[in-house]
């Protein structure tokens, strides 16, 4: 197995105009691979640290130039010439190098990149296909079908990643009966260009959210999800495209009361109001339906919707296996969402996703807000056999990219790949 012999990293821009950390890695056989990090705007507040300069004359103190010499000094010195035959072995030495238990030491920008780079590199240096040869490194038992993930695709954008008004994040659609990831892709652009077109003839705004979904001034949860549902049968696909939000609430939670689509509600009201609403529309994943502290709001939900709902948590389990274990204990959910920059490596993010696995929990591999084009997750959806990706609506590569991703995957599986709903 070839060895780490140079690591090169830079600051670019993220899909916010944010700058973020890239790394270039070459291995001594001439393999080179390259891997950016992204970056999000309604962070839980356990996440690993995203090192920021804070020099406000550049970028309003969002550089990231000291995670950027991180690398070219610190994590290059550590890992020249480290054998890429084991990626925990080579992650353990990054965590090390850091010797902090949120990454904040060196940033978990800088670490996360280097990691990513590396499994790119691994993977040409193999020549193999990305997603593969990380199921390889993990161990990963595939059977003679490969199963592609089922998109969840966010067309209306709110809370922290939108002006729309509503208080939910993010109102995404689900393509759940159709043979193949590409087919799945397709129905979600339809309800998507059939969602324009309603908006614009009831004069809304058609203007899109940082994940490329559209974000109009409607009053409230039950308003959007009526739109949404006509575009669904405008589009043809009644019964076939379902629905999902991640209502981001502890972007919505102060002094231990909710404020959303203009009701203040206490934690088990909460509960209530997500009850109606699944009562009327089809939906079938509620992420952080409660603030990333509100155990006893996710318990609740759990216990109330947890047979018939998928019951995701973000913010809540920050891809920690500390926190996921501690969520399986109580029962909180039944899913997880999977972030690499949540937790700052690779391999704590694949514990997190082998984790929800053994314990029969769902995992979605996403993105963040703020985006590159860098295709990672849709690998790792892949190769980790998540059954599930979140990354974007049906407009800007930052969010397509990973979803032409899956196109070429999917093609190159032919008869292998398997597209199968968990709803
Ligand atoms: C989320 C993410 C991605 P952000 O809350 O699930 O959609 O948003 O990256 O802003 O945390
Ligand atoms: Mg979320």
């Amino acid at each position: 197995m070839p060895v780490i012999s140079t690591l090169k990293s830079r600051q670019i821009l993220d899909s916010r105009g944010t700058p973020t950390v890239e790394v270039d890695c070459l291995l001594d056989d001439g393999s080179f691979g390259r891997a950016a990090v992204p970056s999000g705007a309604s962070t839980g507040s356990h996440e690993a640290l995203e090192l920021r300069d804070g020099d406000k004359k550049k970028y309003m103190g969002k550089s990231v130039l000291t995670a950027v010499r991180n690398v070219n000094d610190t994590l290059f010195k550590k890992v020249k010439g480290m054998s890429v035959s084991d990626h925990r072995t080579l992650d353990q030495a990054l965590i090390d190098a850091d010797g902090t238990e949120n990454k904040s030491a060196l940033g978990a920008n800088a670490i996360l990149a280097v990691s990513m780079a590396v499994c790119r590199a691994r993977a040409v240096s193999e020549k193999q296909p990305l997603w593969k040869s990380l199921a390889d490194q993990f161990e990963v038992k595939l059977g003679k079908d490969v199963k592609l993930p089922v998109p969840l695709m966010n067309v209306l954008n709110g809370g922290a990643h939108a002006d729309s008004g509503l208080s939910f994040q993010e109102f995404m659609i689900v393509p759940v009966d159709f043979p193949s990831f590409a087919d799945a892709l397709r129905a979600g652009a339809e309800v998507f260009y059939a969602l324009k077109d309603m908006l614009k003839k009831f004069q809304y705004v058609i203007a899109v959210g940082d994940e490329g979904g559209f974000a109009p001034h409607v009053a409230d949860a039950d308003h959007a999800f009526s739109i949404l549902t006509k575009a669904i049968e405008t589009a043809g696909y009644a019964g076939r495209v379902k629905l999902a939000i991640d209502c981001a609430a502890s972007e919505f939670y102060k002094n231990g009361t909710y404020t959303a689509d203009g009701k203040t509600f206490i934690s088990a009201k909460l509960a209530d109001y997500y009850g109606h609403l699944s009562e009327k529309y089809p939906i079938v994943s509620i992420e952080d339906s409660h603030s990333e502290d509100d155990w006893d709001g996710f318990v609740l939900m759990q216990k109330t919707m947890g047979k018939t709902t998928q019951l995701v948590g973000d913010d809540l389990f920050v891809t920690n296996t500390e926190r996921i274990k501690k969520g399986i204990e109580k029962k909180a959910a039944n899913a997880v969402l999977i972030k690499l920059n949540q937790i700052g490596t690779v391999s704590e993010t694949v514990d997190a996703i082998q984790m929800a696995q053994k314990n029969g929990w769902n995992s979605i591999a996403s993105h963040r807000s703020g985006e590159t084009e860098d295709t990672f997750i849709a690998h790792l959806a892949v190769g980790l056999q998540t059954g599930q990706i979140k990354t974007g609506s049906l407009s800007r590569t930052d969010r397509i990219c990973k979803y032409n991703e899956l196109l070429r995957v999917e093609e190159e599986l032919g008869k292998k790949a398997v597209f199968q709903s968990p709803f």
